[in-house]
């Protein structure tokens, strides 16, 4: 086992070998004294299947705790990001958790921080503040320093999960310890109050360090970046405005527009554009409530539970035709109990995901293009008639230019004091989208 500073030159090394990194943490006081309590073991999904795996069990610092770390630790991970030519700011759910807003934007603001999200954090921080990057886009550049805030490391326990092998330092602040380190190693781990911690941060932001010119630097080019990303993303879901079935990016900007400030979404969405909603920081900006595991079941009923925990706040549950169909008997309970709730069904007529899954995985289904029980059009699922059978009343929408009719009927109805459910046709994007192929089944003919 070598030295706790040698973690950061060995952490790479199983991959190299070819082999499944095994990131196991420990708190190793003396890196060569053996754990003498339960260990926690993580391993990528692939590794069911590898054989003749080497699992190396690396020594690591232990998180450092408290509302906030010792003043040692906040000076170390000030002066990485202070001094960093490449930086990458990392957001994810412990800031809202925290309240962390004003201060994870004070940190990525004064210090030009370029920020992403992970693929289920988008809310995590505004799309539109110039410093965003977007969505999942955690490439393998050579960062110098990697700062994660409340970040999910392991999300789906597969290879994107073990990221930034070429980054030099990498930092994790969040609440959760078991989320520390537990796929990619952390050369710094704060198990903290997240805006303690950022607070305890900024405070050592001195206003001449506007003045640096790395920072001066990187600040104009996010600028520019920034607003050009906004525009193309516009662009983008634009130029799919008269596409039939209607683009999933064309119904989030179209509803962006048209839902009412404050909408907080309820989304149980996997391929749609959720991405792409307004989501932000100030009360006028929409609020996101998800789940972070891919089990599905959870949408409706936790739209119920969101619109009676925020009463006055308008709530929207996205969801796919797939998931509606693990918790359908929810609408009962919005009709039973009047609460308010706009349902938009991204219906695809497919288990998408899943079928990219398939595609993914490379074998037969891949080659032969069948990609069996995914295709949920045959029969068509009525899910207007679904919701009307539990008392809520709802409309197709098929055409892109009914788009916009309909979402206000939905407002209407809500602002009534109604649910109402939109169920609204949607290309199927992604591998194999076009593909509806099914195996027919027949008991009797
Ligand atoms: C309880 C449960 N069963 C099965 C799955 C596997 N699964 C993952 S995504 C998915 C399809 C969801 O379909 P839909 O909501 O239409 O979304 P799409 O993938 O088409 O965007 C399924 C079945 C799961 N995640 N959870």
């Amino acid at each position: 086992m070598g030295a706790v500073e040698d973690i950061t030159k060995r952490r790479w090394e199983v991959w190299e070998a070819g082999g499944i990194p095994t990131v196991t943490r420990r708190a190793f006081k003396d890196a060569t004294t053996f754990p003498t309590g339960p260990v926690y073991v993580a391993y990528a999904s692939s590794a069911l299947e590898a054989t003749n795996v080497e699992a190396v069990i690396q020594s690591a610092d232990p998180p450092h705790m408290g509302l906030v770390p010792e003043a040692g630790v906040i000076h170390a991970i000030w002066d990485a990001l202070l001094n960093a030519e490449n930086p990458l700011l990392v957001c994810g759910p412990d800031i809202g958790a925290a309240g962390a807003e004003e201060e994870i934007l004070a940190l990525a603001e004064r210090l030009a921080l370029p920020v992403a999200t992970g693929i289920f954090d988008y809310a995590s921080f505004p799309r539109t503040i110039p410093t965003m990057r977007g969505v999942e886009t955690l490439s393998e550049e050579r960062y110098d320093v990697v700062c994660c805030v409340g970040y999910r490391q392991n999300t789906r326990g597969n290879a994107t999960d073990l990221r930034f092998r070429d980054a030099g330092t990498i930092i994790g602040i969040g609440h959760d310890p078991a989320q520390l380190g537990n796929t990619f190693p952390l050369d710094v781990a704060v198990w903290g109050n997240v805006r303690q911690t950022l607070a305890a941060l900024n405070a050592s932001w001195k206003e001449s360090d506007a003045r640096l010119p790395h920072l001066e630097r990187r600040a104009a080019a996010l600028r520019s970046r920034g607003a050009e990303r906004v525009r193309q993303l516009h662009d983008e879901a634009m130029g799919h405005a008269s596409d039939k079935p209607i683009h999933p990016n064309y119904l989030a900007q179209v509803a962006g527009r048209v839902l009412p400030e404050g909408t907080m979404v309820v989304s149980e969405s996997f391929r749609n554009a959720d991405h792409l909603m307004p989501f932000g920081f100030d009360k006028r900006q929409w609020r996101l409530v998800r789940t972070f595991g891919a089990s599905l079941g959870h949408g409706i009923g936790a739209a119920v539970g969101a619109q009676l925990g925020a009463p006055d706040r308008p709530v929207v549950c996205s969801i796919g035709d797939g998931a509606v169909m693990y918790s359908a008997s929810g609408f009962w309970t919005m009709a039973r109990y009047g609460l308010p709730i706009l349902t938009v069904v991204w219906n695809n007529l497919n288990y998408q995901t899943v079928r990219t899954n398939f595609h993914t995985f490379g074998g037969e289904m891949a080659k032969q293009k069948k990609y069996p029980e995914v295709y949920l059009g045959d029969p068509e699922i009525d899910f207007v008639m679904l919701a009307k059978a539990q008392g809520i009343e709802g409309t197709t929408v098929r055409e892109p230019q009914a788009i916009e009719a309909a979402l206000r009927r939905g407002v209407d109805a809500i602002r009534a004091g109604e649910p109402y459910l939109l169920d609204i046709r949607v290309a199927t994007v992604g591998t194999g989208a076009d593909s509806t192929w099914h195996q027919r089944f027949k008991l009797r003919d």
